[in-house]
């Protein structure tokens, strides 16, 4: 094997870990070193520095970073809670090209909580730049009392041939008031590997046109030379074939075509040398989306009617849309009546059932359960003589039951879903948009607010998605569950909680997802996409960035529940951008590229090709009345032209 090893490395130690390291940065003079930011602060108070004797991983001294937080605002100060910094400038730029990842030793002395999703972070800027925002590096696990090993990856997308500083700060508001906290740093060094390491892989069939291709973009780090790139797709039930191609850079590009990519619905991809045995592998969830299959595109909106007010003569327009579903509320998200009991229902289900020849979907929603409280943030539509009673019985979310709110959310849940089967429908729509209180999303806020911990609160937000599925299971195995989304794009960490923690809707769609996976219930929830790609995108280029970017953070739960859990898209357009208001005119503004309906095709060519589930939300901001027929026809056949060039169905 030839590697080409930079000649600055011959002299260097190679660690255990494949990892060939060079001497950076001793500390045994820290004249280089500042406290405070260059670019707006050089005092801050909050911060001192020293050389320390007394904690030392290497030679005499380290560098300690005292932050004390001070929340008190200070006269002439913009920010009280500020962002204490240390940091040094290279007299000349250096040339870290060679090298994969920075590594340094850290001695935390606190006695305060240390959190456990951002506590220091630490970032190079390069050719005389700030490090910019995306660039700083968030040090995870910071334990206090001892010597931490912290390792920052150079992203090797980026030119490290010119870097010109080196910062370390904290937030004061990751802390509390009053924490002190001081770090040691000692013994930086630069590190190169050996061999080359998988640092990215995303794969996506999404942002092309059905069976057309499937992409697989990353990165690696360490040697490229003389390596190359397998990729194994995998079938079910197909022996995996494998492509291979010699890397020229660090860059991952692979595109698979057509009958290649066919049916895949995972990609495993190996770094190999010359030699057997490979560097590293990695395997991506990838589903590749049939050709030739035509979107199933549902009306999702608050023009629809509701159970008890639908009538022939207002759904009659859908008979002749693009639509072959549309979501009717069986109770407002703001309804606080007796949950009737089934039989009551029927005269209206029979109605409604006879009314329109296209799919009903009964739409349920989990804000029956959200409690109203004085420091609440809700939807914007609430009135002020709006009935509160009901809702201010429940502590912050009914999840104890304990105002019997879940009690009429679960069985106006299963008269639905018993619904749903007796129609004939696929499924269910749900939605989780806690309109009674924004904050109510927050796992910490309603742990605080029952004072419970929040990994109960967790637990029973689990559980209540466990028995979503588990009515399903009894009334009707193979629903579809359509939620608006499913808040399962981004975790985050807190303290005591050692699992991603996402909202509390997250959590009663992870319990779903639980359940069905657990008792191979034969039901499926789809993500509907309301969070990504979002009702709004601006062009057709930002839309198919977004739909890439929820592939690559959707992926391994796609991949941990592959018999459950699906993505839907969603879109809201509009005909006319001059009479846009609200939400849709903050986003759009004066002049969008996308001006009346017939622009909208491309878009949803894009969601068409992307999803088999798609929902258009016909919303009020817009002014769209779904239910005018001029409205209705002009949209559907933008919509079914749309439909048929995804489906390859146009001559
Ligand atoms: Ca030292
Ligand atoms: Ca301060």
């Amino acid at each position: 094997m030839r590697w080409a090893i930079p000649l600055a490395l011959v002299t260097a130690a190679v660690c255990a870990d494949d990892v060939a390291l060079t001497p950076l940065e001793d500390f045994e003079d820290v004249a280089p070193w500042v406290k405070g930011d260059p670019n707006t602060d050089l005092t801050q108070k909050e911060v001192a520095i020293a050389p320390s004797t007394g904690r030392v991983h290497e030679g005499k001294q380290s560098l300690a970073f005292m932050v004390r937080v001070d929340w008190t605002p200070k006269p002439g100060e913009e920010y009280p809670k500020g962002w204490p910094m240390v940091g040094r400038d290279f007299e000349e730029p250096q040339d870290w090209s060679a090298f994969d990842e920075v590594r340094f030793w850290l001695f935390t002395d606190t006695k305060a909580t240390i959190p456990t999703d951002r506590a220091l972070r630490c970032g190079f800027g390069i050719g005389g730049e700030a490090v910019g925002d995306d660039d700083w590096y968030t040090i995870p696990g910071i334990k206090p009392h001892k010597w931490q090993s912290i390792s920052v990856p150079l992203d090797p997308r980026r030119d490290w041939s010119q870097v010109t500083n080196i910062r370390f700060y904290v937030a004061e508001q990751w802390y509390q008031d009053g924490d002190r906290i001081d770090f040691y740093i000692d013994d930086m060094q630069l590190g190169a590997h050996l061999t080359p390491r998988i640092h990215e892989l995303t794969a996506t069939s999404r942002i092309y046109p059905r069976g057309e291709m499937l992409s697989i973009r990353g990165w690696i780090s360490g040697p490229f030379e003389d390596t190359l790139l397998y990729v194994y797709p995998h079938v079910p039930g197909v022996l995996a074939t494998e492509h291979a191609v010699p890397m020229s850079s660090r860059e991952i590009s692979m595109d698979l075509l057509g009958d290649r990519a066919l049916g895949t619905e995972e990609i495993e991809v190996a770094v190999m040398g010359e030699g057997p045995g490979a560097f590293d592998t990695r395997t991506v969830f990838a589903r590749s989306l049939a050709a030739g299959k035509r979107s199933y595109l549902s009306l999702i909106s608050f023009y629809n009617p509701t159970l008890f007010d639908a009538t022939a003569e207002g759904l009659a327009v859908l008979n002749d849309s693009a639509y072959e579903a549309v979501a009717i509320r069986f109770w407002g998200g703001y309804d606080t009546d007796p949950v009737p009991a089934y039989d009551k229902l029927k005269p209206d289900l029979e109605r409604v059932r006879e009314s329109v020849d296209i799919d009903i979907w009964p739409w349920v929603f989990s804000n029956r359960i959200v409690g109203r409280a004085e420091d609440a943030t809700g939807h914007s539509t609430i009135a002020e003589d709006w009935a509160p009673e009901y809702f201010e019985r429940i502590r912050t979310l009914d999840i104890d039951d304990e105002a019997g709110a879940l009690s009429d959310l679960l069985t106006q849940w299963r008269h639905a879903v018993r619904a749903a089967r007796e129609w004939g429908s696929p499924g269910i729509v749900l939605d989780l948009e806690t309109y009674n209180n924004y904050k109510a999303y927050q796992i910490a806020y309603v742990a605080e607010r029952r004072g419970e911990s929040a990994r109960r609160v967790i637990a029973k937000c689990e559980s209540i998605g466990a028995d979503l599925a588990r009515i399903c299971e009894e009334e009707y195995p193979e629903c579809i569950v359509w939620s608006l989304f499913s808040h399962l794009e981004r975790g985050v960490h807190l303290p005591g909680v050692k699992t991603s923690v996402y909202s509390t809707a997250g959590h009663i769609t992870l319990g779903f997802l639980k359940y069905a996976d657990k008792h191979g219930v034969p039901c499926k929830y789809l993500c509907g996409g309301e969070v990504t790609p979002g009702y709004y995108n601006p062009n057709v280029e930002q839309l198919k960035k977004r739909i890439a970017d929820r592939d690559a953070t959707m992926a391994e739960l796609l991949g941990r529940f592959p018999d459950h859990f699906r993505l839907a898209g969603t879109i809201s357009p509009y005909h006319d951008h001059a009479i846009l208001t609200w939400w849709i005119k903050d986003q759009a503004g004066d002049d969008p590229q996308l001006k009346t309906i017939e622009d909208f095709q491309p878009m949803f060519r894009t969601l068409f090709d992307a999803y088999d589930w798609v929902w258009i939300y016909a919303s009020s901001a817009a002014d769209t009345q779904p239910y005018n027929p001029t409205n209705s026809a002009r949209y559907s056949a933008v919509l079914n032209a749309a439909l048929d060039e995804s489906a390859g169905e146009t001559n």
